[in-house]
């Protein structure tokens, strides 16, 4: 079993689809195992995508993170990391295949309705940022 980091980030929390994205995910057999809503501060955000500091959407990215609450939870599920990026899509969504979590909620790349950890490295990570 691994664990991984979902973002229910604050375009989906705006459009009322917290719900149908858990519930999207315990079809798949995700189990959550930890959930929160946070606002997010600007310190926070700038931590947590550290990694993208030197790419021309950074600022952009850490206004849209910080603009309302966000949903981080933690779910673990057989090969969690590598089924989650598959459930949520492409990072454009204009990329994303049908049936994802991207393709049905995202407005943009930067609007994408979702984070999941990339690697089990950076969701062991990524868990211990939210959750300790
Ligand atoms: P993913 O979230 O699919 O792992 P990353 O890690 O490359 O994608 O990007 C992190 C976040 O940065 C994305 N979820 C998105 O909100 C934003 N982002 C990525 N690429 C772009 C881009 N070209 N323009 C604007 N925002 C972007």
């Amino acid at each position: 079993m691994e664990r991984t980091l979902l973002i229910v980030k604050p375009d989906a929390v705006a459009q009322n689809v917290i719900g149908e994205i858990i519930r999207r995910l315990e079809e798949k057999k995700f189990r959550i195992v930890n959930l929160k809503m946070v606002r997010l501060s600007r310190k926070q955000a700038a931590e947590f995508y550290a990694v993208h500091r030197q790419r021309p959407f950074y600022n952009d990215l850490l206004e849209f993170m910080t603009s309302g609450p966000c949903v981080p939870m933690a779910l673990v599920r057989h090969n969690a990391v590598a089924f989650l990026r598959e459930a949520i899509g492409s990072t454009n969504p204009e990329e994303a295949a049908e049936g994802t979590i991207r393709k049905d909620f995202a407005t943009d790349i930067q609007n994408n309705a979702v984070h999941a950890s990339d690697s089990l490295e950076n969701a062991a990570r990524e868990v211990a940022f939210f959750f300790g």
